[in-house]
């Protein structure tokens, strides 16, 4: 019921587009690689390409019950080695960029599902898969730089229209922080000095200054408040460098880093928990005053975030007054100085950090495209560790159709398990060399799924440069939230390298993007099928039909917001499309001026609540059309076929249906969208408050003269007043005419 709202929406977008005489390229896919499937064919003891072409023929025959105008000759297929050649064509161009790149780094890793997880995918430290606990693991990944990325991503949302709280999630993600570096001298002891080796532990710290001997950077965003500056904070890992160079280190202090370390980010970062930490000994001079402070290890800072070291502000800094007030440290109450000046007197320099972090893009599993390259035995791809590419004529490189591709417990990827596959020959020197086995994750082939639908079956390039410059940028792209924040971030990256190298036009994927609210339960609760509160969409469609389903879920409530299913709401719509197929026998030669004004009011309305997405407003005029006119005496054979064109982009079945009862000619979908006229559509109206029991829940637009029955009409057409009076009877309904609209229930 979820994926449908945002089909239908832009159905009826698309639909009434057409019949503008846009060239519309409205399409489907099916981005099918991933988890969930994998994991339910493991389960069912069946291949993962049979699973996924029942479900596609399954999610295929619902969309079509419902009418929706996709472009099937499009449909494209990420799982379909004929789509994914052209993913490991790109992932390629990323490493001929030198934007791929296999390093080691912190995982979270899921023990029972048996995969890395990104960090949404850890709620409340556990997996959101199975609810399990999480654990961090050191693994070898490939990587995507999209850091480097990281300005352009953030600068060029100015040159896009989303919804607002999309671009914040971008921008948050992203999350660009201003300030500066501070080198702090380090008064070092000498159990600190390293002892196999000449390294003080400040030229490990990492920085992006040159290192110099016994200091640790701090990155801040307020060096405004250095005066304050009271400790220092180093990250576990940081102190784990120290240790790792030969710092004898207190037992204390080896204890805590050890443990500390092994937590998720997630979980040290939540300021709930009681603040840990430990005084590693080593002193520390605050710059701006001399004073010798002493340097702390907590778990609170991350290693991999600035420097990985602070400068504790405890009169400023909540977290660092939480940590002082329970180790007793000094809080200290320095004066503030200016952004310069504290620069000028510490010898720092400005620093811009992103919380961003490069893509982890390897997962360790069998459904998944496989990653294109091979290591050469013979050392070819001296300069990127002996990992050479395959050439394009090799590609696609298939997935084995094999009977085990269980994850394995040890982390190596099911394929690593396939001598006959891995063993291959080099394509730069004929010599032996051995496939990567990881493959890609359920990100990739998504990345670029627009691209493909503008030419889907090209063989020779993913599509063609001339189809692509007629139909980049994608102008409207709807979907869930759930995909505004990772997959719309990695898309733009990906389209972002494409056009670098030449084999884009654009820049920017997308002109423009929305979301839609959820479906939920009837009692507002998330429908799961875990909970039985899933309502499947061909229940309705067979007992109500396909329109009513249509029109129910564009009624529901504004479309950005989450709203609950209810069948009452199916049989009210319902009941509006038995009247529409009624209108035939009260066509008329005359109508009332009345119903001429509805009419024009109608089609204004509906063509600009459609672009603005208010389809629960388009919807309730075509209803108070319906009415007006069956109260009014009728309609013309004109107005009721104006009429039908404007209602078949919300409920084609009915409306098609109804044309062709009066001998329309042809299709409606083929019709000119109708024009109305300005004078027509405006009749001198004043908006009113509805109140039910005496709370304002919307207002409506009346003609200062309406009647009781026209007011009482508009109020309860109302989707937010309809809410509250549903299934209730009426006990009172008052109505001053210009001023007020109250309705009694209980
Ligand atoms: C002193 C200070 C005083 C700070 C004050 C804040 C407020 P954002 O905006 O998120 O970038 N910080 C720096 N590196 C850190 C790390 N690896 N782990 C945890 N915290 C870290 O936050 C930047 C601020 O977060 C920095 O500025 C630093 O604390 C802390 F009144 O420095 B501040
Ligand atoms: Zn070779």
């Amino acid at each position: 019921m979820g994926h449908p709202r945002s089909y239908m929406a832009l159905d009826v977008v698309a639909r009434k587009r057409r019949m503008e005489g846009f060239n519309v390229l409205y399409p489907i896919g099916w981005d099918a690689f991933g988890l969930p499937t994998e994991n339910y064919a493991i389960k069912s003891g069946r291949k993962p390409q049979d699973v996924t072409a029942e479900n596609i023929a399954t999610f295929k025959r619902q969309l079509k019950a419902l009418g929706i105008s996709f472009d099937w000759s499009r449909e494209v297929n990420t799982t379909d080695p004929a789509y994914y050649k052209w993913t490991q064509w790109m992932f390629l161009e990323f490493f001929k960029a030198g934007l791929a790149y296999k390093a080691r780094v912190d995982i979270n890793w899921c023990p029972s599902c048996k995969i890395g997880l990104a960090n949404e995918e850890v709620v409340a430290g556990a997996c959101e898969r199975c609810d399990g606990p999480v654990e961090k693991r050191e693994k070898e990944q490939w990587m995507l730089a999209i850091t480097k990325y990281a300005d352009r991503l953030l600068g060029d949302l100015e040159t896009v229209d989303y919804l607002p709280k999309i671009k914040k999630q971008q921008q948050d993600w992203i999350g660009k922080s201003e300030g500066a570096e501070i080198d702090f001298v380090l008064n070092v002891p000498l159990s600190l000095r390293a002892k196999r080796s000449n390294l003080t532990p400040a030229e490990i710290v990492s920085s992006s200054s040159s290192p110099r001997n016994d200091v640790i950077t701090v990155f801040t965003t307020r060096p405004d408040t250095i005066f304050g500056a009271t400790f220092l904070v180093v990250s576990p890992e940081v102190a784990q460098q120290w240790i790792n160079v030969g710092w004898s280190a207190p037992e204390a202090v080896v204890r805590y880093v050890d443990e500390a370390i092994k937590k998720t980010e997630m979980d040290r970062q939540n300021d709930e928990r009681e603040k840990t930490g430990v005084d590693t000994g080593v002193k520390a001079i605050n710059p701006a005053n001399g004073k010798e402070i002493p340097v702390w290890v907590a778990d609170y800072v991350l290693g991999h975030y600035g420097t990985g070291a602070i400068m504790a502000v405890p009169a400023h800094d909540k977290r660092d007054g939480e940590f002082a007030e329970k180790f007793s440290l000094p809080i200290g109450d320095g004066p503030l100085v200016s952004f310069d000046e504290a620069l000028k007197k510490t010898g720092g320099h400005p620093k811009t950090t992103y919380k961003l972090r490069d893509w982890v893009f390897s997962r360790q599993r069998y459904w998944g495209e496989p990653i294109p390259l091979v290591h050469c035995e013979g050392g070819c791809g001296k300069e990127q560790d002996g990992w050479v590419p395959l050439t394009i004529e090799q590609l696609p490189l298939t997935l084995p159709e094999v009977e085990k591709y269980q994850p394995t417990d040890t982390g190596e990827s099911p394929l690593a398990a396939i001598k006959d596959w891995v063993g291959t020959t080099c394509p730069e020197c004929g010599g032996p060399a051995r496939r990567e086995t990881d493959t890609m994750p359920n990100w990739a082939g998504s990345s670029w799924y627009f691209l493909r639908y503008i030419d889907p079956k090209n063989s020779k390039a993913f599509a063609d440069p001339d189809k692509l410059k007629h139909w980049m940028p994608v102008d409207w792209y709807n979907g869930g939230m759930e995909h505004t924040v990772l997959h719309l971030l990695y898309s733009r990256f990906w389209n972002k390298v494409l056009f670098d190298r030449g084999h884009v036009p654009v820049s920017e994927p997308y002109a423009k993007r929305t979301s839609h609210g959820l479906v939920l339960a009837a009692n507002g609760s998330k429908m799961s099928k875990s909970k039985g509160n899933v309502v499947n969409p061909d229940e309705i469609v067979e007992k109500f039909g396909a329109d009513a389903l249509r029109l129910f879920e564009l009624f529901m409530g504004p479309f950005a917001e989450p709203a609950p299913y209810n069948d009452a709401g199916v049989v009210g719509v319902r009941r509006f499309l038995e009247k529409v197929m009624l209108l035939p026998e009260r066509v008329v030669k005359k109508e009332s001026e009345a119903v001429a004004r509805a009419l024009h009011k109608t089609i204004k309305k509906v063509g600009e609540d459609v672009e603005a997405m208010r389809f629960n407003t388009a919807v309730s005029q075509l209803m108070i059309f319906v009415n007006t006119s069956m109260e009014a005496g009728g309609l013309t054979m004109t107005s009721l076929k104006m009429f039908l064109t404007v209602l078949s982009p919300f409920a084609p079945h009915v409306a098609e249906e109804v044309f062709e009862m009066v001998g329309g000619k042809g299709l409606l979908m083929q019709q000119d969208w109708p024009g109305f006229s300005a004078a027509m559509a405006t009749d001198a109206t004043v908006t009113i408050g509805v109140q039910v029991n005496g709370k304002v829940r919307g207002d409506v637009e009346l003609a200062p003269d309406a009647s009781e029955a026209d007011a009482r009409r508009a109020a309860q057409a109302h989707p937010g007043v309809a809410k509250y009076v549903a299934g209730q009877p009426v006990k009172k309904f008052i109505y001053v005419p210009g001023r007020i609209i109250n309705i009694v229930v209980g």
